[in-house]
């Protein structure tokens, strides 16, 4: 009889494991900034979003700070299959789509508003639509933002006279030989190194949008900020393809939809961080110069042999095409958008 009820509670047990809801999915994702910056903001907005759309099946484990590794090595994990997202700055996507360096092009974005519609529209759809025959998903652009120069030798009123400065840039060729034709010797280097090579001396300056020369306290071995406005800088979220391959139509639709919501509310993170980041800098003790508008002008004219270059390398019909929709939207504003304050 005992030898019954045990079988009969074990039946049931056995049941009852078997009807339990199945072990919910999780995706590892990485990025190289701190959890309390937008870009970290936004991925724990995307979490928020995905777990609570899916009723649990699908969970995010979050890796801020660089703990995964770089921008490069990240989309190398994904594209592996060893990691599911990552969210890196499009310039670092050119090495797989040379298309995606245009968005870095110098002085080319006057606004946010110019950035957003030229990236959510047609001209963005098409970019990402490269990404899958790389092993890539690309949800959506978010913002890392307008990247402006700081440095630790002195201040750079304008970039007439750059000589000497070792520049660090991100891993991109363009930008690579943008900073050298412009005087700088350019130090491509991961992010997450940047810091202490400052620090050391290793390099003597680094260009990033002002949040990030907060976040990371840049300020505190960079006592230069020049606001030059010089690139915007997009990232993409992005999800591996053998991962994404591995979910039913109602998740991806979800985590598509995420991504692209997040995308509004990392955005306005961002501008605010940006707003606020120049009264932090300043409060620092970081001395400020601004590169006006003749400035700009100079700098962009002295690039266009190297941008023509590119243009080649790249496809003029993309890189036309995203001036022809620039085009369009100034006009349709009927003014060039002013150079709007970081
Ligand atoms: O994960 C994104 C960061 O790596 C971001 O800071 C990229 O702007 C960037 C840089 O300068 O490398």
């Amino acid at each position: 009889m005992v030898r019954l009820v045990l079988i009969f509670l074990a039946t049931l047990w056995i049941n009852a494991g078997a009807l339990a809801a199945p072990a919910a999915k999780v995706l590892k994702v990485g990025i190289g900034l701190n959890a309390d910056t937008p870009q970290g903001q936004g991925i724990q907005q995307f979490a928020r979003l995905v777990e609570e759309r899916s009723q649990g099946r699908i969970k995010i484990e979050f890796h801020p700070g660089g703990r995964l590794g770089d921008d490069v090595s990240m989309v190398e994990a994904l594209r592996a299959g060893k990691q599911d997202m990552t969210c890196p700055d499009s310039s670092t996507l050119a090495r797989l789509v040379s298309d995606f360096s245009a968005i870095n092009y110098p002085f080319t974005f006057l606004s946010a508003e110019e950035a957003d519609r030229i990236l959510d529209g047609q001209w963005g759809e098409r970019l990402l639509a490269r990404l899958p025959q790389h092993g890539l998903i690309g949800l959506a652009f978010w913002e890392n933002g307008f990247r402006h120069l700081t440095n630790s030798k002195r201040a750079l009123p304008t970039l007439n006279d750059v000589t000497g400065i070792r520049m660090r840039t991100m891993q991109n060729e363009m930008l690579i030989d943008s900073f050298r034709q412009i005087g700088f010797e350019p130090v491509p280097m991961p992010f997450p190194k940047v810091y202490t090579a400052l620090a050391g001396k290793v390099v003597d300056g680094q260009e990033n949008p002002l949040p990030t020369i907060v976040s990371s306290r840049f300020y505190e071995v960079q006592p230069y900020l020049t606001l030059s406005q010089h690139v915007y800088s997009a990232f993409v979220l992005l999800i591996g393809k053998s991962t994404w391959d591995t979910l039913n139509p109602e998740d991806r639709r979800i985590i598509a939809e995420s991504g692209r919501e997040a995308a509004q509310f990392q955005r306005r993170a961002n501008r605010e961080a940006t707003a606020a980041a120049l009264g932090t800098l300043k409060a620092k003790g970081v001395q400020v110069a601004t590169i006006d508008v003749r400035e700009s002008e100079r700098v962009r004219n002295r690039l266009r042999p190297v941008l023509e270059q590119y243009n080649k390398r790249i496809g003029e019909s993309t890189v036309l095409q995203m001036y022809v929709e620039l085009s369009q939207l100034r006009m349709e504003r009927g003014r060039y958008a002013a150079k709007p304050a970081p």
